[in-house]
């Protein structure tokens, strides 16, 4: 079931993408109010002030007030679920309580890339499901992952675990299916290279030669999400920030960046490993957690870590 873009024979709005699916109420009501948010999200985007919120985040990154505005949009609305049982948020510093008997928790970047708002660059929302009352856990032990791209359109791409699916909101703010079951080529042409190439490892520095050799086109907007979509949508590539010789965990969180992303993608035939692990398998030390990550086609994140471990171990 899949509408081609600009064709409406009928539009197959999320809830009832979701329904149809048969997916748990509950959960249904929890990406239902992300989708909300999102509304109120992209309005403040568009017409929003910018500029510093006077407080910071937990990395000591000053907040810009979209930042801290998105977050308490999406924790009003997570709240007025009545299911949540905690929420974690990367801009604050610890898990908060919602209701330890709530049925769901969520761990989630508010705004991915909010620095790049003032350039007029795409940004996200990231975020990742669990059953119960625990965040702490591996990503494969998620129930579903989701992010919205607030760009030249606002779309959403989700999985429960039945595939990745993305939607496209249109002139009543309600998200429409665009495409079904995503799927990502084993090999791409495409990259997005994090970080700054002079610090890169002598197998990461081997792995972008191989790519560029290849042909394949430097893609990098700086925003995860744009970039993750890009090679999702186009469905081929690969994206990394890898480790760096003076960040040897790389730069991105695994709870809020990293886990829904390597769910999404690994739905859609991809792979998302930290070079030599899977990333759905890292068990996490701590809210703050940061892994270096190699994220999209299967073959692509197979050759890296090929070379790291030929090189590097
Ligand atoms: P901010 O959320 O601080 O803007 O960082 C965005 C981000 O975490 C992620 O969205 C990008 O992939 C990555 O940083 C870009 O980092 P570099 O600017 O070091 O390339």
């Amino acid at each position: 079931m899949t509408n081609e873009p600009g064709s409406t024979p009928f539009q197959v709005d999320l809830r009832r993408h979701l329904r149809e699916r048969e997916e748990d109420r509950d959960l249904t009501r929890v990406i239902s109010e992300l989708a909300t948010a999102s509304r109120y999200i992209i309005h403040s985007i568009r017409t929003g002030e910018l500029g510093v919120a006077g407080t910071s985040n937990l990395y000591g990154e000053s907040q810009l007030k979209l930042d801290v505005l998105a977050d308490r949009i999406i924790r009003k609305r997570m709240t007025h679920t009545g299911v949540i049982a905690s929420i974690a948020s990367e801009e604050e510093a610890e898990v908060q309580v919602i209701d330890p008997n709530g049925k769901y928790s969520i761990a989630y970047d508010p705004l991915d890339g909010s620095s790049l708002v003032d350039v007029n660059l795409a940004v996200g929302t990231i975020v990742g499901i669990y059953k119960g009352n625990d965040v702490l856990k591996p990503g494969r032990e998620m129930v579903a992952a989701l992010y919205i791209l607030y760009g030249p359109r606002c779309t959403l791409v989700y999985s429960t675990g039945n595939g990745t699916h993305e939607f496209a909101m249109n002139a009543l703010m309600e998200y429409t299916l665009v495409q079904e079951d995503i799927k990502v080529a084993e090999h791409g042409n495409i990259y997005a290279p994090g970080g700054t190439r002079n610090k890169y490892s002598p197998a990461v520095e081997a792995f972008v030669s191989h790519l560029e050799d290849r042909g394949s086109k430097l893609r990098y907007s700086g925003g995860f999400v744009p970039d993750i979509n890009q090679v999702l949508i186009k469905g081929e590539g690969v994206f990394l920030y890898p480790y760096l010789s003076d960040l040897p965990k790389g730069k991105l969180r695994l709870l809020y960046e990293l886990n829904p992303m390597a769910f999404l993608l690994e739905q859609a035939g991809g792979a998302a490993s930290n070079g030599r692990q899977r990333i759905l398998d890292i068990v996490p030390e701590g809210i703050d957690h940061r892994e270096p990550v190699f994220i999209g086609s299967k073959a692509d994140v197979a050759k890296v870590e090929d070379l790291i471990n030929t090189l590097e171990s």
